[in-house]
């Protein structure tokens, strides 16, 4: 069963190569999909297949996984819960993700932060949730402020939220689709300048844009881009994300989250059949050329 999941996985991902208005991530289980959780304090994550993409800072019994329970763009997205205050997770994508201690971190980068000119992800908030209701699952850039990846400690990232962007109560049991350009509101974590630091002359730390962001870190490098729920969030948070994307330097990435589909394919002893059988057939053709 495994052998012919991971057989009809690479035969998906060759046809999705050829698509160039994005890539298809698919789910590491067939359907329903995936649900990782972990019931510690401490993050942990689980690579989504070898897509670079990551179930990742995952605790306190949060969910994340692609899966069938919100379909956006297909037959799946990506399930987010988070089922007190103290629960996180994430879907992220990392440039050279490499494992250290169960979670997932960059090794690497994406390029300039000064080229990214825009990001963008759909999100949808259930009903049932009851976390305050300007709560969405949140679109990150995660950085390097200095550029130098051997320095850890101004790692952090810029966050975007809608209620720093003049929004109120968000819309429920909905897609809602928002992109973060040069003049959208992002607050920080991390970057070496502490919590939601206020970097530019208004008195309030919440209103600087992408592009001040750019202009006080100009050397700061991309590790790459996450989007997820909980950290603080008291209550009960169901609902989900898709269609995440980026242009950095005039290349748009865009990524939609899918259930891997059970289909029909020979099983492996029809494949040693069918190679057996050309195998006669190429000793027949050899014989008669020579
Ligand atoms: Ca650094
Ligand atoms: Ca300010
Ligand atoms: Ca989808």
């Amino acid at each position: 069963m495994l052998k012919r999941v991971l057989f009809l996985k690479a035969a998906l991902m060759l046809a999705g190569s050829a698509i160039a208005s994005g890539a298809v991530i698919y789910s590491n289980n067939p359907s329903p999909g995936d649900s990782f959780t972990n019931p510690g304090g401490t993050g942990q994550g689980q690579a989504v297949d070898a897509s670079g993409w990551y179930y990742n800072n995952v605790r306190n019994s949060a969910t994340v996984g692609i899966n069938n329970a919100y379909p956006y763009a297909g037959n799946g997205s990506v399930y987010s819960n988070s089922p007190s205050g103290s629960g996180k997770a994430d879907i992220e994508f990392l440039a050279g993700g490499v494992d250290v201690l169960g979670n997932y971190y960059a090794s690497s980068s994406l390029g300039l932060f000064s080229d990214l000119e825009s990001f963008s992800y759909s999100w949808y908030r259930d009903s049932s949730s009851t976390v305050a209701s300007n709560l969405h699952p949140a679109l990150r850039v995660l950085l390097d402020a200095d550029g130098n990846l051997a320095t850890l400690t101004d790692r952090g990232g810029l966050v975007f939220e809608l209620a720093y962007n003049g929004g109120g109560a968000v819309a429920v049991d909905t897609w809602v689709a928002n992109s973060v350009n040069s003049s959208t509101y992002l607050w920080n974590y991390g970057l070496g300048i502490g919590f939601a630091a206020n970097i530019n002359s208004s008195p309030y730390a919440y209103d600087a844009s992408l592009a001040e962001w750019q202009a006080y870190f100009p050397n700061a490098v991309i590790l790459g881009f996450n989007a997820g729920v909980g950290s603080g969030w008291n209550g009960v948070f169901t609902g989900a994300v898709d269609s995440i994307s980026w242009t950095l330097g005039g290349q748009t990435e865009s990524f939609n989250f899918e259930v891997l589909p059970q289909a029909e394919i020979p099983e492996p002893s029809s494949w040693l059949l069918a190679g057996a059988g050309l195998l006669a057939l190429g000793l027949r053709l050899r014989r008669r050329a020579a």
